[in-house]
């Protein structure tokens, strides 16, 4: 049997033997203590892309959140966040707890937060009766939205209105490299509005772990004293470090790929019976809509697809790494076949009542 074609998320990669020889030559040290040489590399050079004073090493999207989070937001504070956020979703509630912050969630098309909605969200009254608003936070690109792209102007137009008021700007960027070369906008163009920016080298650049947040050095130091408070402080972290190095060297560009095989997949799908496409797919994540999550996924798992179910009748397919043109097609294969699966048992059923 051929190693299943996994479109669950593009986490779920592992590092190329290019990847492995970065990691095993790293020099390291101890990043406690600060002397591990690869993540202060790591740490400054992507303060410099993103054009920051500092940035930090940790390890995963949810605790560069969460720092941000913690570092901007007293405990009481109101954060806004639309409501398909990550950190709304699926952090565990780590805000509430660790944070201690009240959240109000907004809607919006694909994920995306629009600058009317926000303004009129905010909370600036005085009046103890109210938690007032402190943090924005928002993401590129959008996960439950569909891979969806923050329009430029939509940033820069929530970074005035939090500017103007006072408030932070964080930017849940765990994709967006995949925003950057999709749409041509460079890092520090959507960093300059945000007063911090995340993003994940786990994901879509395809390292085994680890995420980073960027921003002025006083917050990030900030940052530095919880990530250690939340035991998140590594050791030799420089082989971890070197993948994320050998990533932003090596697999930002062909994070275009992915686009392009998210678009064939569902150029080639699209007017099967029984599946609907119900948000665009701009970037890697393609959902389907189906009649029953968790029966389409059994059908696709006995043809060797794995794809994961985000709700009763969504299906989550994430383009990445480890997906080849021949994992493509295995996919756009096994969709068609568990569709015209559901299909001949909804129609014995029908002959059956
Ligand atoms: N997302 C994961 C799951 O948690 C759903 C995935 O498979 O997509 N921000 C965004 C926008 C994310 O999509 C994720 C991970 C994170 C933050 C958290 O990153 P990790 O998993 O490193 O904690």
């Amino acid at each position: 049997m051929d190693t299943p074609v996994d479109l669950r998320s593009d986490t779920v990669t592992r590092p190329t033997d290019a990847m492995r020889e970065a990691i095993a030559k790293a020099e390291v040290g101890d990043d406690v203590f600060g002397e591990d040489p690869t993540v202060n590399e790591l740490q400054r050079r992507v303060a410099q892309m993103v054009n920051k004073e500092a940035a930090l090493f940790v390890p995963s999207g949810t605790m560069a959140n969460l720092l941000a989070i913690k570092a901007q937001a007293q405990p009481a504070d109101t954060v806004i966040l639309h409501v398909d956020s990550h950190p709304f979703n699926y952090e565990s509630g780590g805000m509430a707890m660790i944070a201690g912050v009240m959240t109000k969630t907004l809607g919006g098309d694909y994920g995306i937060l629009s600058p009317e909605s926000v303004q009129s969200a905010l909370c600036l009254n005085p009046d103890h009766h109210y938690s007032p608003t402190s943090l924005i936070t928002i993401e590129n690109t959008t996960n439950r939205g569909g891979g969806a792209i923050y329009p430029i102007e939509t940033i820069t137009e929530i970074g005035r209105i939090a500017r103007e008021n006072g408030l932070k700007l964080h930017c849940d960027g765990a994709r967006i490299f995949n925003a950057v070369v999709e749409s041509g906008v460079p890092v520090d163009g959507y960093a300059s509005h945000c007063d911090t920016i995340s993003f994940c080298f786990s994901k879509g650049l395809g390292t085994p772990v680890g995420s980073i947040l960027a921003g002025p050095l006083e917050t990030i130091d900030l940052a530095h004293r919880y990530r250690k408070m939340f035991g998140g402080g590594m050791r030799q972290a420089g082989i971890l470090a070197a993948a994320a190095l050998y990533a932003l060297d090596n697999h930002v560009g062909r994070l275009k790929d992915d686009h392009r095989r998210a678009r064939e997949f569902r150029t080639t799908l699209e007017g099967v019976d029984g599946i609907e496409f119900p948000l665009p797919s701009p970037t890697n994540i393609v959902y389907l809509k189906v009649r029953d999550a968790m029966e389409f996924i059994g059908h696709l798992a006995e043809r060797g697809v794995l794809a994961l179910p985000l709700s009763r009748s969504r299906v989550r397919f994430v383009f990445n790494l480890n997906v080849d043109d021949n994992g493509l097609e295995r996919a756009i294969e096994a969709v068609r076949r568990a569709a015209h699966a559901v299909a001949r048992k909804d129609s014995q059923r029908a002959q059956l009542s």
